[in-house]
């Protein structure tokens, strides 16, 4: 089968022809239909040797949807799975054996510094590819009727905007409140819909394309601006009579992105951190930060989330703003993502379901 793989640190993916894999014991075989692309991806490909624990080579591929066509002698006692189902797989594969992992919370797994591997397509063999071996029924969530090209991004996108939604206090996440979400992307867009489907909340968004704020206000976001210099006064203004904001999702994570959010914050407010940027935050006190101030860094989210996104994008509560690829055309889609020139979520189909 061709599969896109990383075979050595510092060389770009390849699609190379690779054996399908027979599933043993627990494992369960996909044919894969869909595969989204990430900026974490790019961050892999760009790995230097040692950055990070995976061993080369691996194929790509960590937000993947398809269907069950052979399962393991072991994989599904009394018929819990059946070949032809269709699922999304819950990526975050941790060590299958702590009681994070045991609670399908991989994403915190306590052993995950052990490990060298973070997942599918994540140091194991991911779903840029024909096929995907899965180690266990409990990495699949069914889809029903759902497009691929909307499954797979709920579970990494979806799941991991959902989860830092669900990370807001119970407060401002049930009494409603104002949140800025800052970057308006693959995750960005997201969030705004699961913020606008599943809180009261008032919903304000800021990004540095004219492109993003359409799509924050088709998203079902409140209020949407570009960021400039007047940003922070912008959104005071707009934040009620507080003159200030309840909680920032920030998805870009730069130096500038986390210096507004700081700015726009309420005493008590909560700063969900996301974006991979670089920016930095001094924690001092005496310091500047609003009193009350609250930080958290969420990774990914839990199984369970999981099944809670595919039911909202099943219910059509919230919907992907997808651009597909044939895999024969991973680079080009890999150097839209790199160029920011993407519209939406790239998601890699088969050659043969391709428009
Ligand atoms: C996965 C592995 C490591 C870093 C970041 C990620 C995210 O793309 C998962 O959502
Ligand atoms: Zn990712
Ligand atoms: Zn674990």
């Amino acid at each position: 089968m061709r599969a896109l793989r990383l075979l050595e640190w510092g060389r770009r993916p390849e699609l190379t022809e690779v054996e399908r894999p027979v599933p043993k014991g627990t494992e369960v075989l996909v044919r894969v239909e869909a595969a989204g692309l990430c900026r974490s991806d790019l961050h892999v490909a760009d790995s230097a040797p040692g950055d990070l624990p995976y061993r080369t080579p691996f194929t790509l591929g960590h937000e993947v949807a398809g269907r069950i066509t052979e399962l393991g002698p072991d994989a599904a006692p009394g018929g819990a799975a059946v070949a032809g189902e269709r699922v999304v797989l819950y990526g975050p594969w941790g060590c299958a054996e702590c009681e994070r992992c045991a609670a399908g919370r991989d994403n915190y797994c306590d052993r995950r510094n052990t490990l060298d591997w973070h997942g599918v397509g994540l140091g194991r063999d991911g779903g840029m590819a024909e096929y995907v071996l899965v180690p266990s029924t409990r990495y699949l969530v069914p889809i029903g009727g759902l497009p691929a090209s909307q499954a797979a991004p709920l579970s990494d996108a979806g799941l991991t905007s959902y989860h830092a939604v669900a990370g807001l206090s119970r407060s401002l996440r049930e009494g409603g409140g104002s949140v800025l979400v800052i970057g308006v992307g693959g995750l960005g867009h997201l969030a705004v819909q699961v913020l606008s489907a599943t809180t009261p909340c008032r919903v304000l968004a800021v990004d540095v394309r004219e492109a993003a704020l359409a799509l924050a206000q088709r998203s079902g976001a409140d209020f949407a601006t570009l960021i400039r210099p007047d940003t922070a006064d912008e959104l005071r203004a707009r934040a009620g009579h507080a003159r200030a904001l309840d909680a920032v999702l920030d998805f870009a994570g730069t130096e500038e992105t986390v210096e507004l959010a700081t700015r726009v914050l309420r005493p008590g407010g909560e700063l969900a951190l996301v974006g991979s940027g670089g920016g930095q935050l001094t924690v001092r006190k005496p310091g500047f930060l609003p009193p009350g101030f609250r930080l958290s860094l969420p990774f990914w989210g839990s199984r369970a989330e999981l099944a809670e996104v595919v039911a909202l994008a099943r219910s059509g509560a919230i919907r992907v703003e997808t651009e597909e690829f044939p895999l024969s055309a991973a680079a080009e889609a890999f150097g839209r993502l790199r160029a920011g020139r993407g519209r939406g979520r790239a998601v890699l189909v088969p050659d043969d379901a391709a428009s």
